[in-house]
């Protein structure tokens, strides 16, 4: 009762979870809160895990997800590690055998903060029932705060069915609210404008600069900075490059963003500011220029927190705190300069637009491909038209969702979710549910591959019984094409790559109590796509399409 106050006074209003007995006093709190709490269950924990994740990626307040001792917690390992490389507020209350028995071999009888703790920013135990709101709503403060990420605690059998009287942490309520619009801006976390005194010699590599980019990454936006970066960005005329939850913050067709031209963009840069997301291999590593006989890019790197700022690269400045400071402390120092007035307003960034616009026309014959088997492409050029400026789109998949990283450009920001950096599949029906949640009047729409799907399809069951209609798009190559043709360049042959040709997911989801269908032909896409927006339940839309077309990808992730 006490954990779901504390849960609840912290911003979250949905518990998810599949069930066991250890953590049962959870479910009861929720069920007799006022009002209840809403209860999402499951087929797989790491659905619930990265349902929570996705909540809190979408809402920006954290997310809670419940799981059971031993197995429970285990299964949600590697979504709850998507959360560590996401930086996403995200909290895990998990079940644990009794203390009293420790040593003795009960029931799923496990340490979990032993094996929790590398992946998380703090993994603890409460042993007592007077304890529990109070260590919960620690829990939700510290995943909340900057740098964001999960944090686990578990519950000894004991004191989880114990009952105890309010603690001061109940009493306390609303003061603690995590604020929307910025989830973290509480106490300890390096918030109020840390990072100010960095900008004045960031200004200057700036007022220097012929060829700079702007990098916006997810975490402009977990910290409510996304408007302020497009202001800074507009201020200063910048070329914009955005990656993961960064996307839509310039919308699509924005004069500034050239994230179709990032090639030229990174590659013949003099300055990059890359704010707001790791240097890791998304980026190259935080190494630039050098293209064209270009010299070596100067790099920025601005975070929300001192730990997150890159050591493994040269760097010219950096700054850390609350990123929204930061963007108008930049566009400050630089108000009163004409935007007209800088150099690169006259060449690079019209070369950068020019070279979008050839990276556009040279798709378009692909977009529209009539070829059958179908291009995966395809897919995207009657998707992207029917998308909602508002909608959310999904991606877990390989090559399929590589595409739409680059088809599906998003109007808004916080309407895109892909796996991030730990590049983990099953993603997409845990996102999906949270999605729904999160969104209830969005269009939105998974984007799956048929290998991904094998993941977590299962929960269709939890969208279907939850009443939460998501349509869900199958690229079905009938393999694993990310990395079978990786393999075949290596070895000159592959193995462990074929799937079934043509399975039929959608009768999974159909059998499931959804529906879906099959399309095998180009222009059975759109008419397909669109009956399954109108059909207001969980929908496949199982694409066939041709597993000889291998997404041409330039990075290894090595
Ligand atoms: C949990 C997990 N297991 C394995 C991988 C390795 N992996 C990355 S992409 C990929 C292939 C995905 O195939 P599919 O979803 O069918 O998409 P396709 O590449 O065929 O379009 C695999 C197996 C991973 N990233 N995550």
């Amino acid at each position: 009762m006490h954990a779901v106050a504390a849960a609840r006074q912290h911003g979250a209003e949905t518990m998810f979870t599949l069930s066991g007995g250890h953590v049962f006093p959870l479910y009861d709190g929720a069920v007799k809160a006022d009002p209840p709490m809403r209860i999402i269950d499951v087929r797989h924990e790491q659905t619930a895990v990265f349902a929570a994740e996705a909540t809190a990626r979408l809402t920006r307040m954290p997310g809670l997800a419940v799981l059971t001792a031993g197995p429970g917690v285990t299964n949600g390992i590697s979504a709850i590690t998507t959360a560590h490389f996401n930086g996403s507020p995200v909290v895990v209350l998990a079940g644990r055998a009794p203390d009293y028995r420790w040593g003795s071999g009960s029931l799923q009888e496990l340490d979990h903060p032993a094996l929790l703790r590398p992946i998380t920013k703090r993994a603890w135990t409460e042993h007592q029932t007077a304890g529990v709101g109070r260590a919960v709503s620690e829990a939700f403060r510290l995943a909340a705060a900057r740098h964001r990420g999960p944090v686990f605690l578990d519950i000894s059998l004991e004191a989880l069915f114990g009952t105890a009287e309010p603690g001061p942490a109940q009493q306390a309520a609303a003061g603690t609210q995590a604020a929307a619009g910025g989830a973290g801006r509480s106490e300890g976390d390096g918030g109020g404008g840390a990072g100010q005194a960095a900008i004045g010699p960031i200004a200057a590599l700036l007022a220097q600069a012929r060829r700079p980019v702007l990098v916006l990454g997810s975490d402009v936006w977990l910290d409510g900075a996304d408007e302020a970066a497009r202001g800074a960005a507009e201020e200063l005329m910048l070329p914009v490059i955005a990656n993961g939850q960064g996307r839509g913050i310039l919308p699509a067709g924005h004069e500034l963003l050239v994230t179709r031209a990032r090639s030229a963009a990174l590659g013949e840069a003099d300055l990059v500011i890359v704010a707001g997301t790791p240097l890791d291999f998304r980026l190259g590593y935080g190494e630039y220029g050098g293209k064209n006989g270009t010299p070596r890019a100067r790099v920025v790197h601005v975070a929300d927190a001192p730990g997150q700022v890159a050591t493994h690269c040269e760097l010219a400045a950096s700054a850390s705190g609350d990123l929204t400071a930061f963007f108008t402390g930049l566009a400050d120092a630089a108000a009163g300069t004409p935007a007209a007035a800088r150099p690169w307003a006259a060449d690079w960034l019209p070369g950068l637009q020019d070279a979008c616009r050839n990276a556009v026309r040279a798709d378009s014959a692909l977009l529209s491909s009539d070829a059958e088997p179908v291009h995966p492409m395809r897919v995207y050029g009657e998707l992207a038209p029917l998308l909602d400026s508002d909608a959310v789109v999904i991606g877990d998949g390989g090559d399929f969702v590589s595409y739409a990283g680059k088809y599906v450009e998003p109007q808004r920001p916080g309407g895109w979710l892909d796996p991030g950096p730990y590049g983990c599949l099953g993603t997409g029906l845990g996102y999906a549910i949270a999605a729904r949640i999160a969104r209830p009047a969005a269009q939105v729409v998974l984007l799956l591959g048929d290998g991904a799907a094998g993941f977590s399809l299962m929960d269709a069951d939890t969208l279907v019984r939850h009443k939460l209609p998501v349509v869900i798009v199958c690229g079905n190559n009938g393999i694993w094409g990310l990395e079978k043709y990786p393999m075949q360049a290596l070895y000159g042959y592959d193995v462990a790559a074929e799937l079934q040709p043509g399975c039929r997911y959608d009768e999974v989801v159909t059998a499931l109590g959804g529906a879906g269908e099959l399309v095998t032909t180009p222009g059975g896409i759109a008419p397909a796509l669109r009956r399954a927006f109108a059909s207001g339940v969980p929908y496949l839309v199982n694409v066939i399409t041709d597993p000889k077309i291998a997404y041409p990808r330039s990075t290894t992730g090595v």
